[in-house]
């Protein structure tokens, strides 16, 4: 069992100074072998419309793992996203050249970075909602994971 420290940037809303990014440690206990997903959560989203899953990726094998495939029963199209600066002055997003999670690592997906684009919605997504996302890992194999619908 391997414990490891992660800063994570929290958003810390205030009723005097509207929100100020802030440093938390949230701690990650590895699982002692294959690939452990938590706290996934996905965006709100409108029918046809696109949406966005976050969670953490606890990778506690001693080997690299990859993310073959990605799937929701809510929607259509399913890819691994990484935000990239365009450049001009705009944030873009592009399909993750490279899905592979670190031996003994913890990789997390939060706005702003990498994070599980569900396109073509066949129904809206409400915050509350529960909604379901499978991984397909080249080692670990597939894995479930239910996310909640929550406002960012
Ligand atoms: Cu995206």
């Amino acid at each position: 069992m391997l414990t490891i420290l992660l800063p994570v940037i929290l958003l810390i809303s205030s009723c005097s100074g509207g929100e100020e990014p802030a440093q938390a440690e949230r701690e990650f206990t590895l699982p002692d072998d294959g690939i452990e997903l938590v706290d996934a959560w996905a965006r709100p989203g409108r029918e046809n419309g696109v949406s966005a899953v976050y969670m953490h990726v606890l990778n506690g094998s001693a080997d690299t793992d990859t993310l073959k495939a990605l799937s929701s029963s809510v929607a259509g199209l399913v890819e691994l996203h990484e935000t990239y600066d365009r450049g001009d002055d705009m944030m873009g997003m592009r399909e993750a050249e490279e899905p592979f999670f670190a031996p003994r690592s913890v990789t997390s997906m939060r706005p702003g970075g990498l994070h599980v684009m569900l396109m073509q919605l066949n129904r809206a997504l409400t915050e509350g909602d529960e909604i379901d996302v499978t991984l397909t890992f080249a080692r670990a194999g597939e894995i479930t994971i239910s996310a909640v619908v929550q406002s960012p």
